[in-house]
This record gives structure tokens, sequence and C-alpha cells, in this order.
């Protein structure tokens, strides 16, 4: 009998991951068994991605740079790389905005469903801990995420929470520096960060033999820490509006991928969906980088001078589905409040909900600490942001999920766009998927 593929297997893991967790919701002691004794498989395996994540982005970075026979090229990728991110994230919020206002989620809201989100949610810890962070985010300088950028050392950008921005930076200015001195005098440097590269890639390889069992595990979880179904069921309209959105997205790096890259859309999907599965279970772009990395170099055909530099800035500053995510729920909450909101207003969430998705981190729940900055940028009264925060904080989470897939397919969308224009999208390195995770 063939062998399953991959994405058929986590797929799988997924649906008896949710089965599970609905039938252990049913017994007293289910929730509890899932937290102690199951919840722990998906954790070790986010972390195992998260710890990949550095040294694979060093060694590609490094690699892909010092690849490049001069600096210029490397130009070339940044400005084609920072502006097709621009682009991206503009079309996601406009597409947002238009379907939240035709759509108008927040209008049917009822007064008795808003003060039962509010009595449930307002006072709760996490609502409470994103509008904390995200006032000391918005305290910040507007410089900040600049001046986050550089490490004090070089071992310290792998251990803090601006982990990603700093091990590119550093990944950079090394990178560069060895182009600087000459192929001959790097030529030691360069052959260490080839064959780390191939290392951590096989690393790779190993941890996603047990992706099937780790995502069994991180969506029964998500299960039994859902919030209270009714609930859900009153804010169906508002998370139809965000879906909507996120699928009109993949419609447009669809088309992207077939007018721009000349290469099928639905062969494109098909090859990154692993990585959009398990964005899917983690809710994090950066634990899903080091797959979608290895998915868009060997099993698309991008070359690594291209993925090496677009999927790691993308996996830190381009979160297409999460700045729709936020323009749709920043009017969702001004509807459902009764805060009217200019058109003036509606063009500052552009920017706002850009500016937040560059400095959401990409970690669960990230976009919703800067959906603070976005609401304030608008006026939204402070006295309110708690309640508005609480009226979707039900739903966050599976829509958290959704919004990840779509941060990483347009990352994976957009590093073929740019290997295209530069000349650098080749044939895939792996025909079929049973070479890639079967062979170790
Ligand atoms: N979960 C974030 C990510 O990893 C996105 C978000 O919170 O909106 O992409």
């Amino acid at each position: 009998m063939k062998k399953l593929e991959l994405h058929w297997k986590i797929l799988i893991g997924m649906l008896l991951g949710l089965v599970f967790g609905f039938l252990m919701l049913q017994i007293s002691w289910g929730k509890d068994f899932i937290t102690d004794w199951i919840k722990p498989l998906g954790t070790i395996f986010v972390k195992l991605l998260k710890l990949i994540a550095v040294p694979l982005i060093l060694a590609s970075l490094i690699k892909g740079i010092s690849d490049l026979k001069d600096i210029s090229k490397f130009k070339n990728i940044g400005i084609r790389t920072i502006l097709t991110y621009i682009l991206t994230t503009v079309i996601a919020i406009t597409i947002g905005l238009l379907l939240v206002n035709i759509i108008a989620p927040g209008d049917g809201i009822s007064e008795e469903t808003i003060n039962k989100l509010t009595e449930t949610y307002s006072n709760n810890s996490s609502v409470q801990a994103k509008i904390a962070e995200a006032s000391r985010q918005k305290d910040s300088g507007p410089l900040q995420f600049l001046e986050d950028m550089v490490p004090e050392n070089a071992f310290s950008a792998m251990s803090n929470n601006k982990l990603m921005l700093q091990v590119i930076f550093f990944s950079i200015f090394l990178g560069l520096s060895m182009l600087l001195i000459g192929e001959k005098r790097a030529e030691p440097m360069k052959n260490f960060f080839d064959s780390l590269n191939d290392i951590v890639l096989k690393m790779v390889d190993l941890i996603m033999l047990t992706a099937p069992i780790a995502v069994f595990a991180l969506l029964a979880n998500v299960v039994v820490s859902s919030d209270d179904p009714d609930l859900l069921l009153a804010l169906v309209k508002y998370a139809g509006v965000v879906v909507l959105g996120l699928a009109l997205l993949v419609v447009f790096y669809c088309v992207l991928v077939a007018t721009v890259a000349k290469k099928n859309p639905l062969w494109f999907l098909k090859e990154i969906s692993p990585a959009q599965l398990l964005a899917f279970s983690t809710s994090s772009s950066a634990a899903t980088l080091p797959v979608t990395m290895e998915r868009v170099e060997e099993h698309i055909g991008v070359d690594k001078e291209v993925s090496s530099f677009v999927l790691p800035v993308g996996a830190t500053i381009n979160m297409d589905g999460t700045s729709l995510y936020q323009a749709v729920a920043a009017v969702f909450i001004a509807q459902a409040l009764a805060f009217d909101l200019s058109f003036a207003d509606q063009l500052t969430i552009v920017l706002t909900a850009l500016l937040a998705s560059i400095g959401s981190a990409a970690v669960p729940g990230a976009g919703m600490v800067m959906l603070v900055i976005v609401l304030e940028s608008i006026g939204f009264p402070a006295d309110k942001l708690a309640i508005g925060l609480a009226l979707i904080f039900a739903v966050d989470r599976p829509l958290d999920m959704c919004r990840t897939v779509i941060n990483v397919t347009g990352d994976a969308a957009v590093s073929m766009i740019v290997a295209k224009s530069v000349g650098k999208l080749g044939e895939p390195k792996v025909k079929n998927w049973d070479d890639n995770y079967e062979e170790v």
C-alpha cells in the first residue's frame, strides 16, 4: 500500500484530536487528563520547532547571503520583498474593511449578548494582560522595533522574545561581512554554515515525523480549553466575516502564483499544506517557520538566496491574515458598541493595522494585543477597551489558528513572486512527500 502522504497524516491527526477532545469533554476527568497527559506532547513539538528556528535562520540566511556574488543582489531581493509585503498587507486590510462594512456583523449583536460577554471576559486575566502588553508596546517610541532589532550580543539574540528580528539582523550583518572579506577568506565559515544548514533541515525532517501525534495533542487541547459554546454562536457572523476575508486572501495569493510565478496555484497549496496545517495547529508563524522554509525550498523550488531572507522576515513582519483580522475586529467592536467611524477613521485603520501587523510577534494571540493599538488610533474610548476585547475573546483562538495559516501562506506566495522576479524560481528538489520525510 502506498505510504500516506504527510499532509494526510497531519490532517488525520488533527481530526482525531478534535474527536478525542470532544469525547473527553463528556467525561468529568477528561479535561484534566488532556491537560496533564496529552497537551505536553503538543507543547514539546512546538518547542522543538522554535528551538530549530534560530539555527535554521542563522545558517540559511548566512548561506543565502554568502551565496550571492555581490551585495547589490541582496539589496535587490530586500527591496522587492519589503515592497511586496507592504502591498499584500494593504490589500488584506482593504478586503477586511470592505467585508466588515458591507456585512456589518456588529450591528446585530444584542445588548444581552454584549453584557454576557462583558461580564464573562472583561475582567479575564488574559484580556487584561493583552491590554497591558499593548500599552507597553504603545508607550515605546516609533523606532523601538528598530532598536529591538539590534541584539547586545550574538547569544542574547537567541534567547529573548525579540528573537527572530535580532537573529535576522545578526545573520544579515555577518553574511554581508563575509561577502565583503572575499570568497577565499570567508570559505571556512561558508562551508560551516552550508553544512549546518543541511544538518538543521534534516532535524526538521526528524521533528516532522512526530507531527501527526503532535497536532492530535494540540487540537485535543484546543477543544477542551475553548469557552462556552453559546457565546461562540453569538459571534459566528463576526468570525464568518474574518474567515471569508481570509479565504479571499488565499484566492488573491493563488492569482499571484498563477499570473506572476506562472505556477499551478493548486500545486502550490498542496506543496505548502504541511506548513499550513502546522500553522493552524500551533497558531505560531515562528514555530512553523522551519517547515515553511523546508517546503518552499525543497518542494516549491525557491532558491535559498531568496527564501532564506524572505521567509524569516515574512514570519516577523508580514502577517496578512492578522492585519485583515485587526481591521475586521476593530470595525466590528466599533459597530457593536455604537462607536461611529468616519471614512478618515477607516483610512487610519489601514495604516495602523499595517504597522500593528508588522509589530505583532509571530506567536499565539499576538494579533489581539496589537488590536488595542488599532482601536486607540481611531480614538476608541480607553474605558471600553476591555469590553471591546471581551467581545471577540471567545472566538480569538480559532481565528488565530486561521489567520496564522494565511500569514504563512502569504509569506510562501511572496517568496515565489520575489524568486520569479530575480530568476531564482527553479524546479523542486523533492518530487514527492515520502522522499523527504520518510527517508531518515
Ligand atoms: N498567531 C500569530 C502568528 O503566529 C498571528 C496572530 O496572533 O494574529 O502569525
